[in-house]
């Protein structure tokens, strides 16, 4: 299976996170990416390639114009104003205020467009989310024109991120950008089948409301687990939209005979559909030694989830998502390939 890498998804450096109260190193480091390309050369999964350069149309077909504007100049804006920490949002258009109004302060534009206070800016952090959604995309491609696999390694990830929101280590919604693209290109039916540990809430939102992507998530309940406000069961669609979304929220402690078998739920649903290209949204956070999350997979498991997928028999583009444990990142990404490859 070949895969699709950039240095570039390095340039995000940023310096903090608002963790537990504290200002600490990111979970979401660019160490990820070298620690699977390592194990993609270490396995022999194939060749590794750069991404083409798709420019922000792709983008601008998910995502809110303004808000890219926003992100490529809020490190400029933070700084202009005089503020000598990394970006961080402090304030939100919550209940009871207003959110029909762009602030044009940065402090205030930053909430607008921040669905969480955890992902810090910084400077590297727009060319990274560039670099990220041209592996996506560069991989789906691969896939339309051949019908072979490929694995994107994206990073950061993107499937917080909503059409005008970034958040959860997100900022361009990767597989939102894939899918749509699939979809100007010929693709009529596309499946996004997400089994990162969170809930996939920015991929969801923008899907709702249609039929030509059916979006299906595994994740920590939304009652224990970021992002807390969506991802629950009764989330199934809306307008033309009902019954092609479909949430598996799953409890704190499952194991992999849970999940294994919820999974084979969402591939019977996906086989169903008639789905002609699966993009998976592929976080490892599921591991059981995730420092942020809290179900029980081994490594051995993303082998049998890798042929599971493989199963299906459709056209299937991979795209990292999270997963925090960095020293079995890349073995536990790698797993999910190889048991795919059935090698
Ligand atoms: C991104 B992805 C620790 C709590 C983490 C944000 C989690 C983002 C996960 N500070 N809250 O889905 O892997
Ligand atoms: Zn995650």
């Amino acid at each position: 299976m070949l895969t699709f890498h950039s240095e570039d998804t390095k340039k995000r450096q940023a310096k903090t996170e608002l963790h537990a109260g504290e200002l600490v190193a990111p979970f979401e480091c660019p160490e990820r990416v070298d620690i699977v390309i390592d194990r993609v050369r270490k396995v022999g999964l194939g060749e590794i390639r750069s991404p083409d350069a798709y420019g922000l149309d792709p983008v601008l077909a998910v995502h809110d114009r303004r808000y890219i504007e926003f992100l490529e100049n809020a490190c400029d804006d933070w700084a202009a104003a005089g503020f000598k920490g990394e970006p961080i949002p402090s304030i939100w258009p919550t209940r009871r205020l207003r959110d029909d109004v762009i602030p044009a302060n940065i402090d205030g534009r930053i909430g607008y467009y921040a669905l969480a206070a955890e992902t810090s800016l910084c400077l590297g952090t727009f060319a990274a989310a560039q670099a990220s959604k041209d592996i996506a995309l560069s991989a789906l491609d691969h896939v339309m024109r051949t019908g072979e696999p490929a694995f994107g390694l994206c990073r950061p990830p993107g499937h917080h991120a909503a059409v005008d929101q970034f958040g959860g280590y997100c900022f361009f919604n990767n597989a939102a950008i894939a899918a749509q693209h699939a979809l100007n290109n010929g693709m009529k039916k596309v499946a996004i089948l997400d089994i990162d540990f969170h809930h996939g809430n920015g991929t969801q939102d923008i899907f709702y409301e249609r039929d030509d992507v059916l979006f299906l998530s595994l994740h920590g309940d939304p009652r224990d687990e970021f992002p807390y406000f969506l991802g629950f069961a009764d989330e199934t669609g809306r307008g033309k939209g009902e019954g092609f979304n479909v949430n598996y929220p799953l409890p704190s402690g499952t194991d992999y005979a849970t999940w294994a078998s919820t999974l084979d739920d969402a591939i019977q649903r996906i086989a169903a559909y008639q789905a002609e290209i699966l993009i998976v949204s592929l976080g490892v956070d599921t591991f059981e030694n995730d420092p942020i999350s809290s179900f029980k997979l081994k490594s051995e498991d993303y082998i049998d989830c890798g042929r599971r997928l493989k199963a299906l028999g459709i056209p299937t583009t991979f795209l990292l998502e999270g997963g925090y444990a960095v020293e079995e990142i890349g073995i536990n990404t790698v797993n999910v390939l190889t048991g795919f490859e059935g090698t």
